[in-house]
C-alpha cells in the first residue's frame, strides 16, 4: 500500500552561470519526491524545471503544492505495486502537471521494481545498452570561454557532443559564435544548437543556412513551439536535421507533429511528456514514423537523469544519444555514490529500481538552505 508521499524542494547552484534564450540559471532547484510504502519499500522520483516559470507552465514550487494538495490524496491507499492503476487515476483526474506526475510515476515505478528486484529499464520492457552517448551543453554566454570548456570534456574524455545555447543575441552574433566554436573542434566533436523558440520563420531559415553549412549537426526548437508549419517546412527545407523539444508534451503532440513531418528528431524528456510510460509513447511514435531519437534532460539532478538513462536504454535506436549530464552542472551531489560518466558515455545503473541511493542528510541540508 502506498503510504506517505513527501516532497523536498533542494537548491543547488550551478558550476557556471548557465545561459540560455529563457532564462540565466546560476541554481537549480531539484524537486524531490518520496513514496513510502507498507511493505517498507520507498520509491524516488524527482522532477526539475528551468528558471521558475521562463521554461514551462509548471514551476517547482507549483510541483511541490500539486503533489501535496492534490496528486498524493488520489492515491495514498492504494496498491503499491499497482503503478498502473494509481498513474491512471491521476491521469484521470488531473489536467496538466506533466512534471508533478512525471516525478510521482518515477517514484512508483522506482519503488516497485525495487520490490521486484530488477532495475527500472528491465520494468520498462528491458535495456539493449548499458551505457548512452552523453553531450554537455555550452552555455556560458563568452565563446573563448565555450572553447576552454570544450577542450577540457574532450581531454577529459568526457563529452564529443556540444549543444550551444543560443538565441539571445542577433542572429549573426549567434552563428559567429556558433562557428567559432564548430571551427575550434573540427571534426573532433558534434556541435549542435538549441535556439530554445526564440526565432521567428525568417530568422530560422537565415540562421539554419549559415548553420548547416558551417557543419552544424543538428537544430534544436529553432521557432515557437506551437508553430508546428513553420517547424514542419524548416525540416523540409534543411538537410541539417531539425529536433522538436518543447513542442513536444507528451504522446498527443509526438503524433501530431510525426504525422505533420513537423520534425526530423525528437528530444525525448520524461517530465515534459508527463512521466517514463508517456515517455516511452512518445519514442515509440517516433519509431513508427522514421523520426530519430535523442534522449533530453530538463537538467535533473541524480534520481531524475538515472530514471532518464533507464528508459532510454530500452530505445532500438537511439541515433542521436542523450544529454544526461544534469548533475554535472551542479555544485552538489544529492546521490550517495555519483553516476558513472567516463568514455563520453553514462554507465545505466545495473542495481534494482533506478539503481542510485539518495544521501538524504545532503537532501535535507539543501532543503534547510
Ligand atoms: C533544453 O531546452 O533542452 C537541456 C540542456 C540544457 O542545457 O538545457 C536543457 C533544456
Ligand atoms: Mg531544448
Amino acid at each position: 500500500m502506498i503510504q506517505n508521499i513527501e516532497v523536498m524542494l533542494a537548491s543547488v547552484p550551478t558550476i557556471r552561470p548557465h545561459k540560455l534564450s529563457v532564462a540565466t540559471m546560476s541554481t537549480q532547484t531539484l524537486v524531490l519526491v518520496r513514496v513510502r510504502c507498507a511493505d517498507g519499500i520507498e520509491g524516488w522520483g524527482e522532477a526539475t524545471t528551468i528558471g521558475g516559470l521562463n521554461y514551462g507552465e509548471e514551476s517547482p514550487e507549483s510541483i511541490k503544492t500539486n503533489i501535496d494538495t492534490y496528486i498524493a490524496p488520489l492515491i495514498v491507499g492504494m496498491e503499491a505495486s499497482e503503478v498502473a492503476k494509481a498513474m491512471a487515476k491521476v491521469r484521470h483526474v488531473i489536467q496538466g502537471n506533466r512534471f508533478a506526475k512525471c516525478a510521482i510515476e518515477t517514484a512508483l515505478l522506482d519503488a516497485q521494481a525495487r520490490r521486484l528486484g530488477i532495475p527500472l529499464s528491465e520494468l520498462l520492457g528491458g535495456r539493449v545498452r548499458d551505457e548512452l552517448p552523453v553531450a554537455w551543453t555550452l552555455a556560458s554566454g563568452d565563446t573563448t570561454k565555450d572553447i576552454a570548456e570544450a577542450e577540457k570534456m574532450l581531454d577529459m574524455r568526457r563529452h564529443r557532443i556540444f549543444k550551444l545555447k543560443i538565441g539571445l543575441r542577433a542572429v549573426e552574433d549567434d552563428v559567429a559564435h556558433v562557428i567559432a566554436i564548430k571551427k575550434a573542434v573540427g571534426d573532433r566533436a558534434s556541435v549542435r544548437v538549441d535556439v530554445n523558440q526564440a526565432w521567428n520563420e525568417q530568422e530560422a531559415m537565415r540562421a539554419i543556412a549559415a548553420l548547416q553549412d558551417g557543419g552544424v549537426d543538428l537544430i534544436e526548437q529553432p521557432v515557437r513551439a506551437e508553430n508546428k508549419a513553420a517547424m514542419a517546412r524548416l525540416a523540409a527545407a534543411f538537410a541539417v536535421p531539425i529536433m522538436a523539444d518543447e513542442a513536444l508534451h507528451g504522446p498527443q503532440d509526438a503524433y501530431t507533429m510525426a504525422t505533420a513531418s513537423a520534425a526530423d528528431v525528437f528530444a525525448v524528456k520524461i517530465t515534459q511528456s508527463g512521466g517514463l510510460l508517456p515517455a516511452a509513447q512518445v519514442a515509440a511514435v517516433a519509431q513508427l514514423a522514421g523520426v530519430g531519437l535523442y534522449g533530453g534532460t530538463m537538467l535533473e539532478g541524480g534520481v531524475g537523469t538515472a530514471a532518464s538513462a533507464h528508459l532510454f536504454s530500452t530505445f532500438s535506436s537511439l541515433a542521436y544519444g542523450t544529454e544526461l549530464f544534469g548533475p554535472l552542472l551542479l555544485t552538489e551531489e544529492v546521490l550517495q555514490e555519483p553516476l558513472v560518466y567516463k568514455n563520453f558515455m553514462l554507465q545505466v545503473p545495473r542495481k534494482p529500481g533506478i539503481g542510485v541511493d539518495i544521501d538524504i542528510e545532503k537532501v535535507q541540508r539543501l532543503q534547510a538552505r
